[in-house]
């Protein structure tokens, strides 16, 4: 039987467990990457667990979220993280460099590795024809100790792509008519593997912008061939002796398979409040928009601008509408400005903003009071761009560019004429805003530069007897991980101060949580189906560890959320009957009577009493051996230390 791509590279790294489907396996990890609002925490886990030097091929650490740098904060956490960087072994890439992904893309990934990230979106990697996850600041840390990262084996999902998309329908529209149709749920514990004679209509950047946006999904990674096309795209970033033609054996067997023909797509957005709540613009029509932002990971690469800067050309963005472009990296920026499609976008009265995520993460350029919003990013939950009632649509480079000239969503495909991109022969490569470590001889000389604002890794402890205790929070559906713990201009200065930021922590949905929280001293929090979906923040873990929480009862988990409360020795807890949801009130007494036997003992169906109203509910605490034994020692820096001893 033959081997999917996914198959093929999970089992040249895998190291412990079995290879068999729903098993949990540990993988090698070739590659690691932070960024700026994750790194911190990953550096202090690193530092923590005492080991000198990462043990990986590469490390890079970015710095792109937090750079607004409105206090000393970010200065301080970026000052930090480059010396971290420097005595430890691992690349940094300093401010104005870009957005973590995509100089990750052009400078550093290579088919056939393994690269785990810290940021949601480490997937774009699979544009590459890499297993590119993201998942939380500690299991990065661990990966860089040189400890394996595990996930269950996944389902494998072939997506067909047949024929060419016609012109002015984009990647994103792929991505969009993805989403549509598995929702954001439909990529649970599935690796998304593309494949299909239309896989070689779609260059190296139109393919990460899917696998970026697989994230949404809540998929593990998805995944691309090393083909020609990556060959090329690898030579003209002078690394082609990274390259490897790579792809799935004719005969390998999917668990599904999903067709997807590129000429009948059409220009699809992504409408308020889900990435998944996807119509034609044909269906929403001339609406008329506020504000448009072209740039995030998704669509910041150099063919995006220029087929931006094309639909400028000679235009004035409409006078009602504000116009932002922020180009991916530091590369697309200088072949902007070098091949003048930069002064084209100026001309048109864009406003160009520093290559970094900027307005996706509500780091500036919030749009009015229930304003409407165009984006070209990946994520449109509630809140997130730092207007409450901002409403935000997730469109494609083309479609936003156009709707910024005429001031209404536009169907792109009313542009006349076509615009082809001939991808450069050589990009203009120039990596002095990447530091290179010290060399490990001279690694003890290098000081490790502290700010007041990073404070020490909340405390932990193993886990009780019995956990008797209030229902702090009741959450419903769908909650992200931006309700747990928002980001913004205000919030994410503080991710390097767990006990600061945890007075933000679930305050978009309840602003009295902290507060109760902290009254109640230990708490259990309930909530609905896909709980903790979006970002891989461990700070949706970590703040309500601090603030006291012992457990989180919910119907289901998305991924990487889920295992980063196991990190931070947070039981995941699923109702066995989801109709209980409704036997349990804000400020109820909960107890897991003799919890800490019952997971030693490897029990997963186990009673929750509530003693407020009597009732007995059946839970699921599914823990393999080792996050159980991670759970049992109060989270994985504890079992990692110990297992270090
Ligand atoms: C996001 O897009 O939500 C972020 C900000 O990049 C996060 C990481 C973070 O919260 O620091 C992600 O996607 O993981
Ligand atoms: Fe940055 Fe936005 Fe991408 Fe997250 S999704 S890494 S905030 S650009």
């Amino acid at each position: 039987m033959g081997l999917t791509l996914t198959e093929k590279i999970l089992k040249a790294h895998v190291v412990d467990g079995e290879f068999k489907k729903g098993c949990e396996i540990g993988i090698r990890i070739d590659q690691t990457l932070t960024q700026d609002a994750t790194g911190t925490m990953a550096y202090l886990e690193f530092e923590a667990m005492g080991v000198p030097r990462v043990k990986t091929e590469r490390s890079v650490a970015y710095i792109d979220h937090n750079t607004l740098q409105s206090g000393f904060e970010n200065a301080d956490d970026h000052r930090f993280i480059g010396s971290a960087a420097k005595k430890h072994g691992i690349y940094f890439s300093r401010p104005g460099n870009g957005i973590c992904h995509q100089v990750h893309l052009e400078r550093f990934g290579a088919p056939g590795k393994t690269l785990i990230g810290s940021d949601s979106h480490t997937p774009t990697g699979g544009g590459i024809g890499m297993i590119a996850i993201g998942a939380g600041g500690l299991d990065v840390a661990v990966a860089m100790g040189g400890g394996a990262y595990y996930i269950t084996y996944p389902k494998i999902v072939k997506v067909e792509l047949k024929g060419k998309l016609s012109p002015w329908v984009s990647a994103k529209d792929v991505i969009l008519e993805v989403l549509r149709r598995l929702s954001v749920k439909g990529g649970v514990g599935k690796v998304i593997e593309y494949c299909g004679e239309g896989v070689k209509t779609l260059s190296v950047p139109e393919r990460a912008t899917i696998t970026n946006m697989g994230a949404e999904l809540g998929a593990t990674t998805s995944i691309f061939p090393s083909d020609e096309t990556t060959r090329e795209f690898l030579k003209a970033q002078k690394r082609e002796d990274v390259y490897v033609p790579l792809s799935a054996d004719p005969d390998a067997v999917y668990d599904e398979t999903v067709e997807i023909d590129l000429c009948k797509l059409v220009p699809l957005a992504a409408c308020p409040h889900s990435p998944d709540n996807v119509k034609t613009t044909a269906e929403i029509g001339a609406m008329k928009i506020d504000q448009v932002c072209i740039g995030s990971c998704t669509n910041s690469s150099l063919m995006d601008m220029m087929k931006v800067a094309h639909i400028l050309k000679g235009k004035t963005v409409h006078p009602d509408v504000s116009l932002s472009i922020a180009p991916g990296s530091k590369q697309v920026l200088n072949m902007l400005a070098q091949n003048g499609a930069l002064s084209v976008m100026i001309d048109a009265g864009a406003r160009i903003l520093e290559s970094a995520c900027g307005p996706c993460i509500g780091m500036g350029q919030s749009p009015n009071s229930g304003g409407i919003s165009l984006r070209t990013f990946n994520r449109n939950f509630e809140g997130r761009s730092g207007t409450k009632d901002g409403q935000v649509y997730l469109v494609s480079p083309e479609t936003a560019a156009i709707s910024a000239v005429t001031g209404v969503l536009t169907d792109p495909r009313t542009i006349e004429g076509e615009f082809t991109f001939e991808m450069p022969e050589e990009f203009v490569i120039n990596d002095n805003m990447i530091v290179p470590p010290a060399p490990e001889s001279e690694m003890n000389g290098v000081e490790i530069l502290r700010g007041p604002n990073i404070k020490p890794f909340p405390a932990t402890a193993p886990l009780a007897d019995t956990i008797e205790c209030g229902c702090s929070l009741k959450v419903g559906d769908n909650i992200t991980t931006d309700h747990i713990m928002p980001a913004g201009a205000k919030i994410l200065p503080l991710r390097s101060n767990i006990p600061a930021i945890s007075n933000f922590c679930f305050t978009v949905c309840d602003e009295k949580f902290p507060t109760r929280a902290k009254e109640m001293g230990q708490s259990m929090i309930v909530g609905g189906s896909n709980y903790g979906q979006g970002s891989s923040r461990e700070h949706a873990a970590l703040a309500p560890l601090y603030l006291g929480v012992k457990a989180v009862l919910v119907k289901s988990f998305a991924r990487i959320h889920r295992a980063n409360l196991i990190n931070a020795g947070i039981l995941p807890l699923t109702f066995v009957d989801e109709s209980d949801y409704d036997n349990i009130s804000l400020g109820d007494t909960l107890c897991l009577p003799d919890i800490r036997k019952a997971v030693a003992e490897g029990k997963t169906e186990l009673t929750l009493i509530n003693k407020t109203n009597g009732k007995e509910i059946r839970v699921l605490c599914e823990l393999t051996g080792r996050t159980k034994d991670i759970i049992l020692a109060g989270g994985l820096l504890d079992y990692t230390r110990e297992s270090l001893k």
